[in-house]
């Protein structure tokens, strides 16, 4: 009985994702999906992000928590719509929630929906979004064995960001085993190492999400 109201839950959640993903196509906006533990740093990269992203992309940003607004207010320095998004409990983003939240962010359009999902390795990856791009964070402080204990989310994932690499020096994390076991994994992610901090690979990462912006914005002008 319970495995049948989860195979519900989970179909309506699929059919919901779908309808969203052919707006998406029609729109040409290229949507993002931020999944990592709590604490690995999603919020000051996307801070980060945002301000590299500021008169360059129209985006707006949603955000899931089980409690506070604290993220959202983070993230409405940037001068884009931002939507905090409290699931009073439920660890992960379901594709309802997004679909409910929608109009406080996106008012006509836009090139770039990212979406910052509740924190947590495990149930936000089984919840299609609608999604062009789920992105998983992993910080080195939580060790390099984490993508194969965790692999389901690096399997799906377009790619995979290395977070806090200023804090290299202080721990013993291997990042040569990390990039074996993430690519073993899925080899045809797209890795990333960068620092929030002082700024290490931001560029990098600010300029293959604009390449998936632009890649989308073509493919939909050419139709
Ligand atoms: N040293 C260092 N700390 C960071 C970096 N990015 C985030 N942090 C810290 O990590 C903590 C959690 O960050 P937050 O962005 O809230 O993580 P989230 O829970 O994944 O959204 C905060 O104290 C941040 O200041 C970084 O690149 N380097
Ligand atoms: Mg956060």
């Amino acid at each position: 009985m319970k495995v049948e109201v989860q195979k519900n839950v989970m179909q309506a959640n699929n059919e919901l994702a779908a309808v969203l993903r052919d707006k998406w196509e029609k729109s040409g906006t290229t949507v993002l999906n931020i999944i990592s533990s709590p604490g690995s740093g999603k919020t000051t990269l996307l801070e980060r992000t945002l301000e590299r992203l500021q008169g360059k992309v129209k985006a707006g940003i949603l955000v899931g928590d089980i409690q506070t607004e604290n993220d959202a207010m983070r993230l409405s320095k940037y001068g884009f719509p931002v939507k905090q998004i409290i699931t009073s409990g439920t660890c992960h983003l379901e594709a309802h929630m997004i679909e409910k939240h929608l109009p406080d962010v996106d008012a006509d359009g836009l090139d770039l929906l990212i979406i910052e999902n509740v924190g947590n390795l495990v149930c936000p990856s089984s919840y299609d979004l609608g999604e062009d791009l789920k992105v998983v964070a992993l910080s080195v402080t939580e060790g390099e064995d984490k993508p194969l204990k965790y692999p389901g989310i690096f399997r799906r994932a377009k790619a995979a960001v290395i977070t806090k690499v200023d804090l290299l020096p202080f721990l013993d994390f291997d990042m040569t085993a990390v990039r074996e076991h993430v690519h073993t994994i899925n080899p045809d992610i797209h890795l990333v190492e960068l620092s929030s901090k002082n700024g290490e690979g931001m560029d990098a990462w600010v300029n293959w999400l604009l390449q998936k912006v632009d890649e989308k914005k073509k493919v939909n002008l050419s139709r």
